[in-house]
């Protein structure tokens, strides 16, 4: 009987593109003077392995290519299709347990941990077991790290946007008066789902007439109604990347007064889209949407910031705020979204994503949004 190998298989190597984001963190790890990050946070786990499962942590070395995920049971399998390349310690006792281990394994003075995502008791636990001196909280630099999209992130994005916007042309041409804000949304989802989406990146936002003028509305049971309004805010994922876009409609004719806001948020859109490049202020690209609306008179109406990052969360860096502080860097993405909303009467956002490019900017999303043809 031929004896089985105990040898265990060779690792593939790691996808160039992986490598290079655990590089540049590593980078930090040493300026630390820490043996190792360990990476909590699933999207982050995620971003750096390819693996896509919960409850796990990913340990970063300061240095090597070796990057170990300690997971359960629940996920051996998983991660051997998506990160043959790692290390995979499947836990059998306490986290912490297993972090000591390795670090004694690999004869590591101090480990650093996520500040952002670790709990008060896990932190606790770390402690206890390790000693509080050899556990450092970080900001690991992650956020503003994925923040800057490579060319696989940017054409998950674009996959997502082609899915949710076929996906919003098939609703809107079955949207008749009478049906409610839910099962519009209901219809939505479906057919994003159907295209390929893994799923929508948010609750879809259907928001009819009045109550549009809430920025994030829960569909419900109002109907849509001829003559009235209805305001789509929706996006999809796709190999774990959101897109995200927001649409105003009308059954026929669009409202008078809808109409003027609609106008002015479209220009205020164009202008801060006009101001996206490289070494922008962030709050600039604000001030550029926020003026126009300020000027028009509706600055009291429009209460959110401008737009926001979008990638493997929803919501990511950088904001577009007054409040923002840094500037644009080439190979984000962002949302430009201004709104006005007034109460009783309905609201409207145009939300299209943007990708900074080495002069300027790319309008990812393709979606009409002139008022002709938001009437359907
Ligand atoms: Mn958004």
């Amino acid at each position: 009987m031929a004896r089985r190998s105990k040898q265990r298989q060779k690792r593939p190597a790691t996808p160039a593109h992986l490598r290079a984001r655990v590089r540049l963190l590593q980078r930090r790890v040493r300026e630390w003077g820490v043996g190792a990050l360990l990476v909590s946070n699933a999207r982050d786990v995620r971003y750096l392995t390819g693996f896509v499962g919960e409850d796990s942590w990913a340990v970063v070395p300061a240095k090597g290519a070796g990057v170990t995920v300690i997971s359960d049971s629940r996920f051996e399998e998983q991660i051997q299709r998506e990160a043959p390349h790692v290390t995979a310690k499947m836990r059998r006792r306490g986290l912490s347990d297993e972090i000591t281990a390795l670090m004694d394994k690999r004869r590591m003075e101090r480990i650093a941990f996520q500040a952002d995502y670790v709990t008060c008791s896990q932190r606790g636990a770390l402690a206890k077991k390790i000693g509080a001196r050899r556990v450092v909280p970080v900001d690991d630099g992650l956020i503003q790290q994925r923040a800057v999209k490579g060319p696989e992130e940017i054409a998950a994005i674009k996959k997502a946007l082609k899915i949710q916007q076929e996906a919003f042309r098939r609703t809107v041409e079955q949207i008749k008066p009478g049906q409610t804000e839910q099962q519009i949304a209901a219809f939505l989802e479906y057919q994003m789902r159907l295209l390929g989406a893994d799923g929508a990146s948010f609750p879809t936002i259907v928001a009819a007439d009045a109550n549009a003028s809430l920025p994030h509305a829960i569909p419900g049971s109002r109907k849509v109604k001829k003559g009235g309004i209805v305001l789509i805010d929706w996006g999809a994922v796709c190999g774990g990347y959101c897109s995200d876009l927001t649409r105003v409609v009308s059954i026929g004719k669009m409202p008078a007064k809808i109409r003027t806001i609609y106008q002015i948020v479209l220009e205020a859109q164009q202008a801060a889209i006009q101001a996206i490049s490289p070494g922008r202020a962030l709050a600039d690209i604000d001030a550029a949407a926020r003026g126009v609306i300020e000027k028009a008179g509706y600055g009291e109406r429009f209460g959110h910031s401008l737009g926001h990052g979008i990638g493997l969360d929803i919501h990511e860096q950088p904001t577009l705020s007054a409040r923002s502080k840094g500037r644009l860097r080439e190979g984000q993405v962002v949302t430009v979204e201004p709104g006005i909303y007034l109460p009783g009467v309905g609201g409207v956002r145009i939300e299209d994503d943007i990708l900074v490019t080495p002069r300027g900017y790319r309008v990812l999303s393709h979606l009409p949004s002139d008022v002709e043809s938001m009437m359907i």
